[in-house]
């Protein structure tokens, strides 16, 4: 039969689908929904085939869930506002918008090349006036539900651009465009009041099951629950004079009151900065501080550093103990109460501080057997506290008792004697959204001299960003565009002004799931829509979302419930993170980076320039990005290869949460195995046409034993989609095709008996349909020859015959002495003696019996075998 050629194959089935609108979806079908979607992509230029791995997953679950009756939902859209915009205009002097939609036209070319069973009517971008306005409404109805605020926080400022810059746009502390050192500053900012669900979003963590184990365990990690205690230290200055301002500070440790050795606040503490008023030394050690930004990683990284207050906090237990008050540059404001008391023998972070600066290290936690008077602390702190390891030591009243009742009796002698209590802090923070940029949702709100902040009324919105800005100077160009924010007070009249800040594009990610329900309609969501589609099913991304993106959304689902949008709380039922495309890179000796296209492989295995003939270095495969050029785009594969190449290879290469190395060989392997996909279907129409195989009366043993195994490739291949083992589910598709292989070789030219026929067309058929959602154009062409009318993307999933299921063999666990070793895989009607000697024989068996003498063996058939020794 003649080659398939998947070039113009593709292109024609990718038409035929469009026609037919094959994969649009009607939000009023009776059978059952499943919502299926990947991370939406930001439009920054063009993707490559590294990016093509989720939404080829989601893909394949959604072809499936089609075939398994339901209706699905598999929408794509454009994560649209953002820096990269506002980059581009500055540098290469293109609107942002203009940039943007060029990007969006060229990949959803690129996407579509990949043959995916998205429904495009529902497309939508988030820079598009008719999503933001959307979400302007949502930002107004929370803010009359108290879900937003404003309130100062500090940001990383640039004094040279002249903006607020994110945490990743400080380098060693200098903003990464300018240069110049960043300064910290306080800015009256938006903010979403997430933390007023933090434990809410904790708790249902649980309910979340179908979410990756490490992902569940980041977000509870992000939210960082702790329970401590909050108390208040009396302060006085070095003669001894009490200050009317106590010096309360946040702890989890208040076990370790007894090792306290200093007390610490932040730089930007009410009481560092009334002290710098008149200590030249003390501001500079702020300033200096400042240049550190707010991320919390630089502060955790960066040296531990003090200045030394002068002031002292008196020991809550010990009147006659005086601890030494500094200003650190690792306490943080925006935590717990902006001050500690630091216990250098059981915190490392003080106990570095205390070796700095020449403070007591006295140990207070030790472990049971050790002598408390020998008990010392050398470079490491000793921060063991569980359990009945640990005792305490060097601590009055708390002597001998374990860690956690200690903390319940200094908690209580706080609450007794009024100067503190015990208290639930959260890592999590509320969610600033304020963004001095233009590239983003304007915030709809007013500021009026007499009224205040005024939302800008339903009937106004949106509030459309203007098209005439100019990015040629420092600064948020909304704010210095000559009329935009200046507007008439909704409420009075009088003259006022817009707010020029835009929202995170967080906030545009945080919902787009939520719009894709009803993406015309005419409020912010149709609420029956989405109370219908929502939960999404299978939402498929990069594990760099694990955190943010995911806990907002969550955040919004709720908030959504609250402002009436819908009674759902949580946003993704099962959630994928999928493994990334890696690839070689590729440098020339004077260290520039080469496509793949630009180098050759020769013979003798060495890597060449195409250009020059001199050697290349080859280096390790890494994530495919653009700017180390190791990037393969999809138009070369579909041109070389075809697209279900790439497919393929995409999902059987590894597990899918791993990350897979795109090579050459790789697709060319993929490529030969469609090929011969297209061999054995051709082959078997010729043995069994179309029209003339109906089920045989009687099935000989050899058509029976093919059936078996294309019921149970069948039986694994719908359990290993849903949960979403690709590579796995192409192993099993792999069996049938070699048990067809082999029968059409053994056959050669001779006949074929009606019975095998009918049992190879039936394994053709679903091999076809098995690898329809991974390899849907070819699976297409094979479904026309094998004489179905009808669209592959339309038929059924194919049924098993349980009978067929009915296993060969068995498992039994196999003991040593009653503790399990191993397992033994045998035919179901092995003997007893067959069962003995292959049990024996087993590896783990071997390991647990050495060279001990076997006594006894007891099989208990179909269950168990125990071996005694
Ligand atoms: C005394 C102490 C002794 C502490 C000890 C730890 C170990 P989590 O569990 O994350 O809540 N801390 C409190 N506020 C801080 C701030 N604003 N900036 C930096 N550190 C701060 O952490 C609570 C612990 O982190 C608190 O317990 C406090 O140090 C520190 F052996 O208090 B601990
Ligand atoms: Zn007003």
């Amino acid at each position: 039969s003649e080659r398939y050629n998947p070039r113009e194959a593709e292109a024609r089935w990718q038409r035929v689908w469009d026609e037919n609108r094959v994969f649009e979806t009607a939000n009023d079908d009776p059978r059952p929904k499943y919502y299926v979607l990947e991370m939406f992509p930001y439009p920054s230029g063009k993707i490559h085939i590294g990016h093509g791995r989720n939404y080829v997953m989601g893909d394949v679950v959604a072809r499936y869930k089609r075939a398994r009756g339901h209706n699905v939902l598999h929408p794509m859209g454009w994560d649209a506002f953002g820096l990269p915009a506002e980059n581009a205009a500055i540098e290469k002097k293109v609107h942002p918008k203009e940039w943007t939609y060029e990007n969006i036209a060229t990949m959803k070319e690129q996407l579509k090349l990949l043959g995916l069973s998205i429904d495009w009517t529902r497309e939508l971008a988030t820079c598009d006036p008719e999503y933001y306005s959307r979400q302007q409404k949502l930002f107004v109805d929370f803010l009359a539900a108290g879900l937003v605020e404003r309130k100062t926080s500090l940001v990383n400022w640039d004094p040279v651009d002249q903006t607020v810059l994110a945490n990743e746009q400080v380098i060693d502390g200098c903003g990464w465009r300018s240069g110049a050192p960043v300064e910290k500053r306080e800015l009256s900012q938006w903010f979403f009041r997430i933390t007023d669900y933090a434990q809410d979003l904790l708790d249902a963590i649980d309910t979340l099951d179908d979410w990756p184990d490490k992902v569940r365990l980041m977000q509870q990690r992000w939210i960082g629950r702790s329970e401590g205690v909050r108390f208040s230290f009396e302060i006085e200055d070095g003669d001894g004079a009490r200050q009317a301002e106590p010096l309360t500070v946040y702890t989890t440790r208040q076990d370790t009151i007894f090792g306290a050795s200093f007390c610490a606040v932040s730089p930007d503490h009410p009481l560092a900065k009334r002290l710098a008023q008149d200590d030249a030394g003390l501001e500079a050690f702020r300033r200096e501080c400042a240049a550190l930004g707010t991320s919390e990683e630089a502060i955790e990284r960066a040296e531990k550093k003090g200045y030394d207050t002068g002031l002292f906090a008196v020991h809550p237990f010990r009147p006659d103990v005086r601890l030494p008050v500094y200003v650190a540059n690792f306490v943080l404001m925006g935590y717990g109460e902006g001050a500690i008391f630091g216990c250098p023998a059981h915190d490392q972070r003080d106990l570095d501080f205390a070796r700095k600066y020449g403070l007591p290290v006295i140990p207070v936690v030790a472990p049971v057997d050790a002598d408390p008077s020998a008990f010392e602390i050398a470079d490491e702190a000793f921060v063991e506290k569980d359990g009945q390891a640990v005792r305490m030591i060097n601590s009055a009243f708390l002597d001998g008792m374990s860690v956690a009742d200690a903390k319940e009796e200094v908690a209580s002698r706080f609450e007794a004697a009024g100067t503190g209590a015990r208290k639930v802090n959260f890592r999590l923070r509320d969610w600033g959204i304020s963004r001095q940029r233009y590239w983003g949702c304007p915030i709809p709100v007013i500021h009026c001299d007499t009224c205040g902040i005024v939302a800008v009324p339903e009937a106004n919105l949106p509030v459309l960003l203007p098209d005439d800005a100019t990015f040629d100077r420092p600064g948020n160009p909304l704010d210095h565009h000559p009329t935009w924010k200046h507007v008439d007070c909704p409420k009075c009249g009088a003259a006022a002004r817009r707010e020029t800040d835009t929202m995170d594009t967080f906030v545009d990610s945080s919902w787009y799931f939520a719009r894709f329900c009803s993406p015309r309609d005419r409020d912010v969501v149709d609420r029956a829509a989405v109370d219908d589609w929502l939960p999404v099913d299978q939402y498929i991304g990069g594990v760099e979302h694990a955190v943010l993106h995911l806990l907002y959304s969550r955040f919004f689902l709720r908030a959504m419930k609250k402002t009436g949008y819908t009674g759902l709380e949580e946003p993704f039922r099962g959630l994928f993170t999928q493994g990334m495309i890696t690839h070689e890179t590729y440098r020339t000796e004077n260290g520039q980076w080469l496509f793949p296209e630009e180098v050759e492989r020769r013979d003798d295995g060495t890597v060449v320039s195409r250009e020059t003939g001199r050697p290349v270095v080859v280096g390790q495969p890494e994530k495919m990005s653009k700017s180390k050029k190791n990037v393969v785009s999809p138009e070369a594969i579909v041109e070389t290869y075809g697209v279900d190449a790439a497919r393929w290879f995409m999902l059987s290469d590894t597990p899918p949460e791993r990350d897979s190395e795109w090579t050459e060989s790789g697709v060319e392997g993929a490529w030969r195995l469609i090929q011969r996909l297209w061999r054995l279907v051709s082959q078997v129409v010729e043995i069994a046409p179309p029209a003339a195989t109906a089920r045989p009366e009687r099935i000989g043993p050899a058509a029976e034993g093919l059936r078996r195994t294309t019921h149970r490739a069948l039986d694994a291949v719908s359990r290993d989609i849903e949960q979403l083992r690709f590579n796995r589910a192409i192993a099993h598709i792999y069996e049938v095709v070699n048990a067809v292989t082999s029968l059409l070789n053994e056959k050669g030219n001779g006949e074929v008996a009606p019975d095998l026929a009918w049992a190879l067309r039936e394994a053709a058929e679903t091999i076809v349909r098995l690898s329809g959602p991974m390899v849907p154009h070819l699976a297409e062409e094979c479904w026309k020859v094998l004489g179905h009318e009808g669209l592959l993307a339309d038929a059924p999933w194919p049924v098993v015959e349980p009978a067929l299921l009915v296993e060969a063999t068995i498992t039994l666990p196999v003991q040593v002495n009653g503790k399990r070793r191993d397992e033994l895989v045998i035919a179901r009607d092995a003997d007893q003696s067959a069962i003995e000697e292959a049990a024996l024989g087993l590896a783990g068996v071997q390991r647990a019996l050495g060279d001990k003498p076997v006594r006894k063996i007891i099989v208990v058939p179909q269950r168990i075998v125990n071996v005694v020794v």
